[in-house]
């Protein structure tokens, strides 16, 4: 099994690179007659003694022999399941938890206690398994298992089925199309007559399984020899007859040693057949196991190829998908930099290379943030909105002080259209929070998909950067529009344009001095004027503040009107009146 050891090392090896499960290796599973040797030939393959052997009815329940093979590599098994003092092999059982075994003659001791224990101490069997682990830098990963030998005849406490029993336990272990049948026949019985041959044949019909083993090749009676079984001219078995010579029961009560064994084998093949010797014997029934361990593992290759093909592929692409080798970090740190800069600068400006078909992005959803958005809004607020007649009156009567105004007191007016202009403040910040939104959705749609997948970490960190500097910015420039309308607050120029309307209405409600054709001149001056001045304007794009001044002239009349019914509750004289109207 040696040569086994590398190749199913290396194999395994592969196996946990690409995440598969590893090579199951076929269980060997020994029938055959009662005292035929099979724990004998078991044995030899493992190359330890620690197998109960002798005659009569040995084997009493099936013994499952798993070896597992520990490298250097494998510390943390070692390290849990081995004995600390420094042992190359030891030996568990299942039934003994965690109880360490070092000396082999021990653990066939604790086979034979175990078997007493459940099958009685006359010769009864019991179907349960005895489970040995025997872990070792030596073994390859396999399962072997030993069982209690075909019977015909019940003795001691053995039940009259006795025959039936033993074959279905046999039947049950060898009908797995997982294990490699060894069917053991003595050589001193007739091929013929083999039961091992017979129930194998019944459960691997095709023989793809069963490797043929005559034991006791040593014990054939004088003048005959087993050259014709072997052949196969007897009864043919697809992957071979092996012959082997284990250890007698002299040998055994002596105590001799596994490797002598092997060598007076190998010397009684030479001596009896010689033509066959090197196809036979316990070095060759172990290489040909060895081989057919080898064909299967052949067999499993085709699907681990696929899967590290597919493994391949897989990470190619992924490869491939991180672009070339970097030669300069530092460059490239700039460039990409530089790239996600300039796609930033693109959004805004429209060149952008991927244009957005199903939404507005970067500068022309700003655009619409300022036109349509914020300008719309603008347009909602109602000039005179929030303003009372009774606000308009307490505002002229404080600043008149005292003594009753000559004039309408233009600081009342100042201070009524201050409040109204501080009402622009609130939308102009919320234009500035939706910019800021649209800015900071924008930095997504910079960098490639590709340099992202490449170094997550860096695009994360520019995004960051770029949503701090973004962040930092929001302050002046909440301040930088609260300063706009502060500045507008600060100095109402009454010689703008919009005022010159005032300045008419002014007039008419108060009842100035000049004749009526004078005024109807001066009127018509006026509009014209006012007309061309706003077309200038939205030649230039900005909003005409007059329409307000227009749209709400008749709302003003009328309001001027009901003032004259005195309806507000606060009284006032007429010429209050007028100014609460002019203002
Ligand atoms: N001379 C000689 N004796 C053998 C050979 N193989 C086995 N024996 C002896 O045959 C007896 C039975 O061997 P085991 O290995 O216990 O046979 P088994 O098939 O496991 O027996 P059960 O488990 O009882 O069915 C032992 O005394 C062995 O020493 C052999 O090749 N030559
Ligand atoms: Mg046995």
């Amino acid at each position: 099994m040696e040569s086994l050891i590398p190749v199913i090392n290396k194999l395994q090896d592969v196996f946990n690179t690409v995440g598969s499960e590893t090579i199951q290796l076929p269980q060997i599973v020994v029938v055959g007659n009662q005292s035929s040797g099979k724990s004998s030939v078991l044995e030899a393959l493992v190359g330890h003694d620690f197998l109960p052997r002798g005659t009569g009815i040995v084997t009493r329940r099936p013994l499952v022999l798993q070896l597992v093979h520990v490298s250097k590599d494998n510390q943390r098994l070692a390290k849990e399941d081995g004995p600390s003092a420094d042992v190359n092999e030891w030996a568990k059982f299942l039934h003994t938890k965690n109880k360490i075994y070092t000396d082999f003659g021990e653990v066939c001791k604790e086979i034979e206690n175990e078997t007493d224990r459940m099958s009685g101490t006359n010769k009864g069997i019991c179907p349960e398994p005895i489970v040995l682990k025997v872990f070792s830098k030596k073994v390859v990963n396999l399962t072997l298992v030993d069982l209690p030998g075909l019977t015909k005849v019940p003795v001691g406490d053995q039940p009259p089925d006795i025959e039936q029993q033993i074959r279905e336990l046999c039947v049950n272990y060898i009908s797995n199309p997982n294990s490699v049948i060894l069917a053991v026949t003595a050589a001193n019985t007739d091929f013929a007559t083999s039961e091992a041959i017979k129930l194998s044949r019944d459960y691997d019909p095709d023989g793809r399984r069963t490797l043929g083993v005559i034991t006791k090749l040593d014990l054939m009676d004088a003048g005959t020899d087993a050259m014709d079984v072997l052949l196969g001219r007897v009864i043919p078995v697809k992957l071979g007859i092996i012959g082997v010579v284990n250890r007698s029961q002299q040998d055994i009560n002596n105590k001799k040693d596994l490797q002598e064994a092997l060598k007076d084998e190998a010397s009684f093949l030479q001596k009896r057949y010689p033509s066959i010797a090197s196809r036979n014997g316990t070095a060759f029934l172990g290489k040909t196991l060895n081989r057919l361990l080898m064909h299967h593992i052949r067999d499993c290759l085709p699907e681990l190829k696929t899967r590290v093909n597919v493994l391949i592929a897989q990470f190619q692409s992924l490869l491939n998908s991180f672009g070339d080798p970097i030669t300069d970090k530092s460059q490239l740190l700039l460039q990409i930099i530089t790239r996600f800069a300039s796609a930033y600068c693109s959004t805004i400006e429209g060149t952008a290379r991927n244009i957005e078909t199903s939404e507005l992005c970067g500068g022309a959803r700003i655009c619409y943030i300022f036109h349509e958005t914020f300008g719309r809004t603008l347009e909602s607020v109602d000039p005179l909105g929030g303003l009372n007649t009774r606000d308009i009156l307490t505002a002229i009567r404080n600043a008149t002080g005292p003594r009753p105004a000559l004039f309408v007191p233009e600081i009342s007016f100042e201070l009524l259209v201050k409040r109204q202009i501080r009402r622009l403040e609130e939308p102009s910040l919320r234009c500035v929070e939706l910019v800021h939104e649209e800015m900071q959705r924008m930095i997504q749609h910079c960098g490639t998909q590709q340099e992202m997948l490449r170094f997550p970490k860096l695009h994360e960190r520019i995004v960051d950067v770029v949503t701090n500097l973004l962040r930092q910015r929001l302050p002046p420039t909440n301040t930088m529009v609260e300063n706009l309308v502060q500045v507008e607050l600060a100095y109402i120029n009454t010689k703008h344009p919009d005022f010159a309307e005032a300045h008419l209405v002014h007039r008419a409600m108060t009842g100035g001095a000049m004749n009526a054709e004078y005024e109807a001149q001066r009127v018509a001056q006026q509009q014209r004027n006012l007309l061309q001045e706003r077309e200038e304007r939205e030649k230039v794009g900005q909003v005409p503040l007059q329409t307000h001044f227009e749209q709400r002239r008749s709302h003003f009349t009328v309001e001027a009107a009901d003032l004259d019914d005195n309806s507000s509750g606060s009284s006032y004289s007429n010429a209050e009146g007028k100014e609460i109207a002019v203002i």
